[in-house]
C-alpha cells in the first residue's frame, strides 16, 4: 500500500491530485506546519529534508512533486503523462520550472528568513517575491491561452501542479480573477471529481467564495 504525506494547501496538493486522479489506492497522512510536524523525528525518518510531499512505496520513499507525479502516472495511469517523448519532455520541463522558479518566488514571500538572515531586508524580499510570483502566474495564464489543459487537449499530472499556484495567489490576495485563461481552467479543474475530493480533504482556499 502506498503511503502519502502532505500538508493541506502546500505544494504537496500537486501529488495529492495526481494520486487521486490515477485511481491508485493510497493511505495518506496530513502533517501540520503550524506545529512543525514536518520536522518531527518520526517524519524526518520518512524525509530527512523535512518537506512534503513524500510517497512511500515498497522500494523506499520518493520525494519531489515532479518525481512522484512521473512515477504515479507511469505506474498507475499512463494517460496522465504524454507518451510521445517530446511532449513528455515538455511536461517535465514545465514541472521543473514550477519547482525551480514559480515555487521559490512564493517562498520569498512566505519564508524570507530562508534567503537572508538580516531581518531588515525581509520586507523587501517579500515584495520582490510577490512581484515575481505574480509575473509567474501571468506567464501560466499566457501558457493556457487557447488550451483546455496545461498540455493542450489532454489532462495530465501537470494540471494538478499548476493548481497549487492559483490557490496560493488567491490566498495572498493577488487579483487572480483577472487571469482569464487561468481562472477558466481553474473552474474546469474544480469540476473534476478527483480534484474536488482532494480540495475538500485539504479544506482548500480554492473552494471558498
Ligand atoms: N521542490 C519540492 C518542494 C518541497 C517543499 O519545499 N515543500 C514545502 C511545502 S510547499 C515544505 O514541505 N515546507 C516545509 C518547511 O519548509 O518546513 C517539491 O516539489 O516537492
Amino acid at each position: 500500500m502506498l503511503k502519502f504525506y502532505y500538508a493541506p494547501g502546500a505544494c504537496s496538493t500537486a501529488s495529492h491530485i495526481g494520486l487521486e486522479e490515477s485511481g491508485a489506492k493510497f493511505d495518506s497522512q496530513a502533517l501540520s506546519f503550524a506545529t512543525n510536524e514536518q520536522k518531527s523525528a518520526e517524519y524526518l525518518k520518512v524525509n530527512p529534508r523535512g518537506r512534503v510531499p513524500a510517497l512511500v512505496i515498497d522500494d523506499g520513499t520518493i520525494v519531489e512533486n515532479t518525481a512522484i507525479l512521473d512515477y504515479v502516472a507511469g505506474k498507475y495511469a499512463p494517460q496522465l503523462m504524454p507518451k510521445d517523448l517530446v511532449q513528455r519532455a515538455r511536461a517535465i520541463s514545465l514541472m521543473a520550472w514550477f519547482s525551480n522558479n514559480v515555487h521559490p518566488s512564493f517562498t520569498h514571500i512566505s519564508r524570507p528568513e530562508r534567503f537572508a538572515t538580516d531581518t531588515s531586508v525581509h520586507d523587501h524580499l517579500k515584495a520582490v517575491g510577490r512581484e515575481n510570483f505574480h509575473a509567474n502566474l501571468k506567464e501560466i495564464d499566457g501558457l493556457l491561452a487557447g488550451k483546455q489543459w496545461m498540455l493542450g487537449d489532454a489532462f495530465s499530472v501537470v494540471d494538478g501542479y499548476a493548481l497549487v499556484f492559483y490557490g496560493w495567489g488567491k490566498r495572498i490576495g493577488l487579483p487572480v480573477a483577472e487571469l482569464k485563461n487561468y481562472t477558466a481552467w481553474k473552474d474546469r479543474m474544480l469540476a473534476r471529481p478527483a480534484v474536488k475530493r482532494v480540495l475538500e480533504r485539504e479544506q482548500s482556499v480554492l473552494l471558498a467564495a
